[in-house]
């Protein structure tokens, strides 16, 4: 069994069942416009309509421009001249750009395009490094603008998000368009910042929609533009097909989402394997019925195993040894997984007459580590009596911070691990060590 618990279970998990009352089902995707080069602009905006490029990885850049060419002094970000920003053509060194302003793209300048070639491309490009605290910071205030005009809201990554707009008001007028307008007046009046919006029938169409009237745009697809929105565009714009699909689709002769619709289902299945040949013809069709999904902020992650016989920490140490480590590998990948780190690491026993214990620990680091988090889990292992044979045996780790966002912590003399029984169990079991717990 695994289980991640929410901070607010009773939030509502996807939103199938609207009502028939309500309207069509409307789903929209919003995605910001070249998100790291605009968190950027808002800081210089004396470099709006130029082209920008992020990339390099340094803060120390701008931290050099701050100080102006003398070295003395502090300058505000904005009265920087523009002439004292470095340039693409006097770069040094390798690494890729992540994104660049729309005015570099004119020269093809791209995300994942490597700074030699695009300084060839565009040298009077200027280059800022990214600011990943300020990325994340405007990351989470315009979805919490969203969230506060459609709470149906599904997170998609740094800067972009699935909303259902089906019962949210105005969100079937002129197909969605009244409220895609307000959102996105209303993230710009927040933020300062631009977004394009693509409002359909699913999320499937509403992906490519988006990218349809970029930068700041609005475009609203309906079942009928299949034929002529859809069809003619390259198979790689459905989200899930990748290079590789891509690559063997056209060895195939298809090109297009069109041609996709084209070939027989039983074709593609031979191709591709049932599954994903049966999808392929779905979304090329503009199918697609996933439902947007809002996700509220785990509190913990665990993992626990029930097992088919009573197990003794003595008698089946090597058998209990290797579920125990299970569990631990288990929940660490959970939080890799969905991008957690923990500092709080606890175990749970349920004994052969069912009462049960559990015991944490607290580190003074977060982790999302297998081993790491088998240590401190065995740490807690030896807190709890082993006496009695055992039924079940689980793992949790919770005090949960996005990887990245971890709060500071101040440093703690000596241990990695803070060993202090910090929670004892919910009162079922208590006692010291049963001195078998080393064995695990
Ligand atoms: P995107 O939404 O793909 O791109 P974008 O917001 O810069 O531009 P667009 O207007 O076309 O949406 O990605 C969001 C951010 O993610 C982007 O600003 C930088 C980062 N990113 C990378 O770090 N590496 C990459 O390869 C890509 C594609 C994006
Ligand atoms: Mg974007
Ligand atoms: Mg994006």
């Amino acid at each position: 069994m695994d289980g991640v618990t929410n901070a607010s279970p009773a939030l509502p998990c996807a939103n199938i069942d609207a009502p028939a009352a309500a309207g069509r089902r409307r789903i929209a995707h919003l995605d910001m416009d070249a998100f790291f080069a605009s968190v950027e602009l808002l800081r210089y905006p004396q470099l709006k309509g130029l082209p920008v490029v992020i990339g390099g990885g340094r803060r120390k850049v701008d931290e050099l421009l701050l100080q102006g060419p003398d070295g003395n002094g502090l300058r505000e970000p904005h009265f920087i001249p523009v002439e004292d920003f470095p340039l693409l053509k006097d770069y040094v060194g390798r690494g890729v750009i992540t994104t660049a302003t729309y005015p570099a793209r004119q020269f093809g300048v791209g995300s994942a395009m490597g700074m030699m070639k695009a300084a060839r491309l565009c040298p009077q490009a200027i280059v800022l490094p990214v600011d990943f605290d300020e990325v994340r910071r405007f990351s989470r205030l315009f979805k919490s603008t969203i969230m506060d005009i459609a709470p149906v809201m599904q997170d998609r990554g740094v800067d972009e998000v699935y909303v259902d707009f089906t019962d949210v008001p105005g969100g079937q007028r002129e197909g969605g368009r009244v409220l895609a307008r307000l959102i996105q007046k209303s993230i710009f009046d927040v933020t300062g910042l631009t977004c394009s919006i693509g409002v359909a029938p699913n999320r499937l169409l509403a992906k490519m929609a988006s990218e349809f009237n970029k930068p700041n745009g609005i475009s609203i697809v309906y079942e009928e533009d299949l034929q002529s929105k859809i069809w003619p565009l390259h198979v790689r714009k459905i989200n899930g097909i990748g290079p590789k699909a891509g690559e063997k689709l056209a060895r195939l002769g298809v090109e297009t989402i069109g041609q996709l619709a084209a070939q027989d289902e039983q074709w593609l299945m031979g191709h591709f394997g049932k599954s994903t040949g049966a999808w392929m013809h779905r979304v090329s069709w503009g199918r697609d019925d996933s439902p947007v999904v809002t996700e509220s902020e785990p509190v913990s992650m665990s993992r626990e195993t029930t097992f088919d016989r009573d197990l003794h920490a003595v008698r089946d140490r090597a058998e209990l040894g290797a579920i125990f480590t299970d569990l631990c590998m288990r929940v660490a990948e959970d939080l890799k997984r969905k991008g957690y780190v923990a500092r709080t690491i606890g175990i749970k026993l349920r004994y052969d007459d069912f009462k049960i214990a559990t015991r944490d620990h607290t580190a003074s680091m977060y982790t999302a580590d297998g081993a790491t988090i088998r240590q401190l889990a065995g740490q807690c292992l030896k807190r709890v009596p082993l006496d009695k044979r055992l039924r079940l045996l689980g793992v949790r780790a919770s005090t949960l911070a996005r990887l990245g966002e971890e709060p500071a912590l101040a440093p703690r003399a000596g241990a990695q691990a803070d060993a202090r029984p910090r929670r004892q169990g919910v009162g079922d079991v208590e006692g010291g060590s049963g001195g078998t717990a080393s064995l695990f």
